[in-house]
């Protein structure tokens, strides 16, 4: 590492900066002088974490989406319509956009190309006027150079005006000569290629495939007739995914709506432009009860929403109001309220922004507070025109948001009811069925929601009564997904875990008041088990979310066999471990494989699944809320390998201690 030369080059950047102002180009040309200067890369490989988050599997797959968004800026500003993605052998990642290639220009003061600058200097991505919507370097964005901090090596090779350029860097970002004119060329573009530093990610430097595709697809609905590619050059036969939609995020509402029932056969659309902000809306009603409505401001999920968010749904529930009273479809006295309309929904609003404002916790909320009236503007109109002109699906759709009312009035009773019993209001009784632990330091109580009875009993028999806590459920847990509130409210089941938990539900929670802070979920080791594992989490999922984003679920692993030879005694918790337990016993042992948590005796049940000195928990993590949704609605449908796949996928080991 040579410190020196960093700060000469950090310097002479600095310099230069210096005569380029920050005021707002009007007729805006970039150049090689237009670059910002803010850090040096040291820093990146210093704190990783401060600039992509984390150097786990998330941090890794970062980079990835930190030089694919440079292409999608390109794209955006109109001069790009390709983007192709490979991870090459070795887990090399290659992104190539079809754009106009980036600037190549020499500064006369420094000498240093604008391609070199951009990827050694923090915060050097080019300005832009007006006009442009640009993903990197603003939210999750940091810019391409904390990619090249963070790499053993990377290429940047730029076609540009007949001519190939090429720039090579490595070791955190240095480079390995200026960048140099190699050949000609009658295409445009950039191609950056990289490989991440195992230095840095020492967890692992390996990509997830289905991780990189979920997001790429989810690009090509963003960004309509922008063709994106992803190849995975690892495997024996690479396999490649094009992925390119003419509809946009209509196709994405269809997407969101496979396999369900739909209310309309059209999709809603409206798309309008207003003072350079664009906004897109799509959406059609199913007829589940759940809602699936996601935000987008340049390509970012807006978990939080914001004021597009608000314009939407303002002019949802105005415009079927108007609709409804119009064609005499309200009975006297009745209106749709915003949580009626919202049932069955699925929607995508996504706006494309010069100026996003992110704010919130997670800086995932909309804080331009002008979109609010753009996006109710061009969805009103839009939709006052589909109901106008589709009278039966505007009346379908009406009705179903009447039924919703009526159903949501019988809930607020079913609710209030189980409201008063989940303590938030301080009166507390708790649930017959709960053998509580007595300890009231939430931070070392545990509650174990178990299936069956038996079980149930062992548990009992078997826990450290003063801070492990047993939930017995009988019978399948009601799945949330395709149950009105109403129902929801009523399920014994649902009652207790909610009363049990103490925190409150939905939009009513105080996490302070959670009375266990790892909510363990012990199921049989079989399809069964991960079915009601599934629901469970499901149910947590939608009406806890809280709860499980800080992490306070956990799936228990119950052994799956048990091997003996005299005195000694082995469990083993997955196959693999098992052949290798048969290897070492090699003749002379006995095998019992455990069906059920009802076949241990609660001696055992506490030594393999219990103890927190020897157990094996897994923590239950959403760190995507969106793919999380995705996922149980695929857990939900009838196929049961991928939700068991989901379930022993999806959970972090952890020996629990945390
Ligand atoms: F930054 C990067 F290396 F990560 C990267 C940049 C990676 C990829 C895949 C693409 C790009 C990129 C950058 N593609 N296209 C551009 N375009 C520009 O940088 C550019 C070109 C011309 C002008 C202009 O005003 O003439 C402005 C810009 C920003």
């Amino acid at each position: 590492m040579s410190e020196t030369d960093n700060k000469t080059l950090e310097d002479s950047v600095l310099e230069f900066d210096k005569l380029e102002d920050e005021a707002v180009h009007v007729d805006h040309s970039y150049t090689a002088n237009d670059i910002q200067v803010l850090e040096g890369l040291e820093a990146v490989r210093m704190r990783p974490g401060m600039y992509i988050g984390s150097t786990s599997g998330r941090g890794l797959h970062h980079l990835v989406w930190e030089i694919v968004d440079n292409g999608i800026d390109e794209s955006l500003a109109g001069y790009a319509n390709r983007i192709d993605v490979v991870v090459e052998k070795d887990n090399v990642i290659s992104v190539r956009d079809n754009g106009r290639g980036m600037p190549v220009g020499i500064h006369e003061k420094t000498g240093i190309s604008a391609v070199e600058t951009i990827m050694t200097v923090l915060h050097a991505g080019g300005k832009f006027g007006g006009g442009a919507y640009k993903v990197s370097g603003g939210l999750h964005g940091v810019g391409a150079s904390v990619v090249n901090a963070l790499s053993e090596w990377l290429e940047v090779t730029v076609d540009q005006d007949g001519k190939e350029y090429y720039i090579r860097f490595e070791n955190g970002g240095k480079p390995v000569a200026p960048l140099k004119e190699i050949g000609t060329t009658d295409k445009t573009g950039t191609l950056v290629r990289f490989k991440a530093d195992a230095q840095i990610f020492k967890e692992t430097t390996e990509y997830d495939f289905k991780i990189l595709d979920s997001r790429i697809r989810q690009l090509a609905y963003l960004n309509k007739n922008l063709k994106l590619t992803l190849t995975d050059e690892r495997p024996e036969h690479p396999v490649c995914k094009e992925y390119c939609y003419e509809g946009g995020i209509i196709e994405y509402v269809r997407h969101l709506n496979e396999g369900k029932e739909v209310l309309t056969e059209k999709v809603i659309y409206a798309e309008g432009e207003t003072d350079g902000i664009l906004a897109e809306v799509a959406l059609q009603y199913n007829k589940d009860f759940q809602h699936e409505i996601y935000s987008f401001v340049n390509n970012i999920n807006t978990h939080e929403g914001g004021y597009h968010e608000d314009g939407f749904r303002l002019a949802l529930t105005r415009e079927l109001n108007k609709y409804a009273k119009e064609a005499n479809l309200l009975k006297k006295d009745e209106s749709l309220q915003k949580e009626d309309v919202k049932e069955g929904l699925a929607a995508i609003i996504s706006v494309k922004h010069p100026d996003p404002q992110f704010e919130g916790q997670t800086k995932t909320k909309l804080g331009n507070s002008e979109v609010r009236k753009i996006v109710s503007n061009i969805f009103g109109e839009a939709l006052r025109r589909f109901l106008l002109e589709n009278p039966t699906e505007a009346k379908a759709i009406v009705e179903k948001g009447l039924t919703a009312g009526r159903a949501r009035i019988a809930a607020a009773k079913a609710r209030e009811a189980v409201q008063r019993k989940s303590g938030l209001d301080g009166i507390t009784s708790l649930p017959g069925k709960l053998m509580d632990c007595s300890s009231r330091d939430a931070s070392e109580c545990e509650i174990f929601i178990v299936e069956g009875n038996s079980a149930g009993g062992s548990a009992k028999m078997g826990r450290n009564a003063r801070t492990q806590a047993i939930l017995p459920l009988r019978g399948k847990v009601l799945n949330v997904e395709k149950a009105r509130e109403n129902r929801i409210f009523e399920n014994a089941e649902i009652n207790s875990m909610i009363t049990a938990f103490g925190c409150g539900f939905k939009d009513n929670i105080d996490l302070s008041k959670l009375r266990y802070h790892k909510i363990i979920i012990m199921t049989d080791a079989d399809v069964d088990g991960s079915h009601i594992a599934t629901l469970m989490l499901t149910f947590l999922y939608r009406f806890l979310r809280p709860v499980v984003e800080q992490g306070y679920v956990y799936l228990a692993q119950p052994p799956l066999y048990k091997i003996q030879k005299g005195k000694r005694v082995d469990y083993a918790y997955k196959e693999q471990e098992m052949d290798a337990l048969r290897a070492e016993y090699k003749d002379g042992y006995k095998v019992q494989r455990y069906k059920g948590l009802g076949e241990m005796d609660a001696e055992q049940l506490w030594e393999t699944t219990m103890d927190p000195e020897r157990r094996i928990l897994k923590r239950v993590t959403i760190d995507d809320i969106m793919e999380a949704n995705a996922v149980f609605s695929m857990l939900m449908g009838e196929d049961v390998e991928p939700r068991k796949e989901f379930i022993q996928n999806n959970a972090e080991y952890a020996t629990l201690d945390l």
